[in-house]
């Protein structure tokens, strides 16, 4: 008999951080689980087709959602964050049903949308479309964001527990969002609306977050909040990354020439930006840490490197202005950790290359997260006091210490994980194959 390939409609949030594991889904959809993909984006100019919609395959239809103009319902007091899930919220309620409606011609079998883009959900349910939810940071975090979603207080204490799975889950205030998750209505609203979606599909993977992913999938707390099912299905990680210019490919030949397991590569994502006191004690750190390093630093900050950095880091230092293909850094030979902001995407895709991590966060999840990866799973060490001399102490230690020695050995011990969780048999890919199959269904 022969099977129906199931449809599958993808919404990513306009945001680097999230267009990525997107991708990546619809890559593994239609490679491994033979599926049919229509992927949404949002874009300025409804005729084009962004630079990084090129590597899916070809067989994905590609819709592209037109932003719509919201500069009557903000102001220039309106943050960043509120903008963008403004614009987000009134080209899905203008241009979404159209949109399906337009293009398919039969009902899709499931309908994933991003975890910022929850008004998509409103929309399946008028269409009869199964939907579900991509949540892109970690599982610790989902539980974290569902239990405090009706808190209006910042709790007080050193610690605060989780209902847990076999044991509960402790996280430290001092590592909450700064911005704390329940003053932002619109990240309190989005996780308020998961309820409406038949899953959760997250980029994690069971052997990595056994403890937060038992607590969300079986602690009665997330059942009477009427937590759908949960998919863990990560890591979403590229596999490979093209070498884009003469630019992305000068960076690749320096590697080249770099020792094996030599170069920190430092980067702290997409929207990280450093203040000019917190780049100078970088700035010293490195130097201090006598390491070969790679720093991707936005061109306005590169002003507030010291006095003579550029010329003391001669030959074993590279500053780049903007954007490296960092996948493709964290795969190369001569890489030997990265300093990161710990995003989660860069902490998946660190742990994939089997890089073990030098954790200073910024903010948001990245707290969360840096702690997770450094006292928990092992694959990290984290900057704790900010200043030159930690910093060098901690790049140093990664890079030569007893510590970062157990470090290496966990992280190549979490990558061999990553592999087969990924492959026919493991955890994520089962999980998404039986989920393809209830949706064929
Ligand atoms: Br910087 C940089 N090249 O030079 P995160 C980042 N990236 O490919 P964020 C590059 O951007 P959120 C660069 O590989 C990763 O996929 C990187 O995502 C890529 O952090 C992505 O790590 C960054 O999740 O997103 O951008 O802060 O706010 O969603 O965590």
């Amino acid at each position: 008999m022969v099977m129906m390939k199931p449809h599958i409609v993808l919404l990513p949030c306009p945001a680097m951080g999230h267009v990525t594991p997107m991708l990546q889904l619809a890559n593994r959809l239609v490679l491994m689980h033979h599926c049919h993909v229509t992927f949404l984006h949002f874009t300025a100019e409804d005729d084009h087709r962004p630079h990084h919609l090129m590597n899916l395959p070809s067989s994905v239809t590609v819709l592209p959602l037109p932003l719509v103009d919201i500069s009557a319902l903000t102001t220039c007091d309106t943050p960043l964050f509120s903008r963008h899930c403004i614009s987000v919220r009134e080209t899905l309620l203008r241009s979404l049903k159209p949109t399906l409606l337009q293009h398919l011609q039969q009902t899709p079998q499931a309908f994933i949308t991003d975890m910022f883009c929850t008004q998509a959900l409103e929309t399946c349910a008028q269409l009869a479309i199964p939907s579900y939810i991509l949540f892109t940071t970690s599982a610790l975090f989902l539980s974290f964001s569902l239990f405090f979603r009706d808190s209006a207080d910042k709790p007080s204490g050193e610690f605060l527990q989780l209902p847990g799975g076999c044991k509960p889950l402790i996280i430290r205030t001092a590592d909450l969002p700064l911005k704390y998750n329940l003053d932002d209505e619109w990240y309190r609203y989005h996780i308020n609306r998961m309820p409406k979606a038949s899953g959760i599909l997250l980029n994690t993977f069971e052997e990595l977050e056994p403890e937060p992913l038992r607590a969300i999938g079986e602690n009665s707390f997330y059942k009477e909040i009427d937590t759908p099912p949960i998919f863990p299905i990560g890591p979403l990680v590229k596999e490979t990354e093209p070498v884009c210019g003469s630019r992305e490919e000068c960076i690749m030949n320096w590697l080249d020439k770099q020792p094996s397991g030599s170069v920190v590569l430092v980067a702290f994502g997409s929207l990280g930006r450093l203040c000019a006191e917190q780049i100078s004690e970088l700035a010293w750190g490195l130097e201090l840490s006598q390491q070969r390093f790679l720093w991707v630093a936005r061109a306005e900050e590169e002003k507030d490197l010291p006095e003579g950095f550029a010329e003391r880091t001669r030959g074993t230092g590279m500053v780049v202005d903007s954007w490296v293909p960092q996948v493709r850094v964290l795969g190369h030979v001569s890489t030997g950790a990265f300093l990161s902001h710990c995003g989660w995407n860069s902490v998946m895709e660190s742990v994939c290359n089997g890089v073990p991590l030098i954790a200073w966060p910024l903010h948001a999840d990245q707290m969360m997260n840096a702690t997770m990866i450094a006292e928990e799973i092992g694959v990290a060490m984290k900057v704790k006091v900010f200043g030159r001399e930690e910093i060098g102490r901690v790049v140093r230690g990664v890079m030569e210490g007893e510590e970062g020695k157990t470090v290496k050995e966990r992280v190549k011990e979490v990558k061999e994980s990553a592999l087969k969780s990924l492959a026919k048999g493991g955890s994520s890919y089962e999980t998404l194959d039986s989920l393809m199959l209830q949706c064929r269904k």
